[in-house]
């Protein structure tokens, strides 16, 4: 039988996509190299993998690539390697299906624009040193040079700017105030009686606003004034409370 090569996970050390999907990696036992890339080398990266899309987290196997967060975890559970630890150990399974994909496409999406909409537009040699942490010296280099034209185009792939920003934040609000709500029966969990990958999906999405300890990445990251103000008004909350339990306890 071949020996299988380790799984490659390509990732930027700040996204938090990418993170949850290191994180559920992790849980799962799964063996694997994290591959940090350069923003700009990426789109080759994926172009020469033949992937639809650029964006990253993508997990490279002996006979393919897996692109997007959900679809790691999927491939991940079914090649764990203790059987007895699961993320999706719940008996509604489109529920939960549901849930991942709202804080995918609500918080993940809305949490990146309002804290780039700051960092990126006004104060972009902030965020330089997360984008080149990890990165061999020359990929540092370069990036270092293109930083002014990496932040423009980055500006307008996103939507960058001040009123975007506070759109997001009304947003990012709306979705902690029901992420509260949800917490306050008591429950340990967002669906069913165990850690799942919505909690994981959750907490990773959610960890800008909390840097929690055993983060890889934020504990080292500056956080913009306004952003600074909002996090330390939010800390209270049940659903940043909770992020910081669940980072504690199962990362
Ligand atoms: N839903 C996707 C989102 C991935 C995503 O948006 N990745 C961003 C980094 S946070 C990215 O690579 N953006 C660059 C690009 O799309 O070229 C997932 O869960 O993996």
């Amino acid at each position: 039988m071949p020996v299988m090569q380790t799984p490659v996970l390509y990732v930027f050390a700040i996204s938090h996509y990418c993170e949850k999907a290191r994180w559920a990696l992790e849980y799962l036992g799964i063996e694997y190299t994290l591959k940090f890339l350069p923003v700009g080398v990426h789109t080759s990266v994926a172009k020469k993998f033949g992937l639809p899309q650029s964006a990253l987290p993508f997990l490279q196997l002996d006979e393919r690539i897996i692109q997007g967060s959900s679809n790691i975890i999927d491939w991940a559970e079914q090649h764990r390697a203790d059987a007895s630890q699961s993320l999706s150990a719940t008996s509604d399974l489109e529920a939960s299906r549901k849930l991942e994909a709202r804080l995918d496409d609500l918080l993940g999406v809305h949490i990146r624009r309002y804290f780039y909409s700051e960092a990126l537009v006004e104060f972009p040699r902030t965020v330089l040193p997360v984008f080149t942490r990890d990165l061999p010296l020359w990929q540092r280099l370069i990036t270092t040079a293109g930083w002014g034209v990496i932040r423009k185009i980055m500006i307008t792939r996103m939507d960058l700017g001040y009123e975007q920003g506070m759109e997001s934040r009304a947003l990012i609000v709306n979705e902690l105030d029901w992420l509260d709500e949800t917490l306050a029966d008591g429950r340990q969990f967002l669906c069913g009686e165990a850690l799942s990958r919505v909690d994981i999906t959750a907490a990773s999405l959610i960890a800008p606003l909390v840097q929690p300890a055993k983060h890889p990445t934020y504990t080292a990251m500056e956080i913009p004034p306004r952003a600074r103000v909002d996090c330390q008004a939010w800390r209270t909350r049940p659903s940043l409370q909770w992020v910081t339990q669940l980072y504690e306890h199962y990362r």
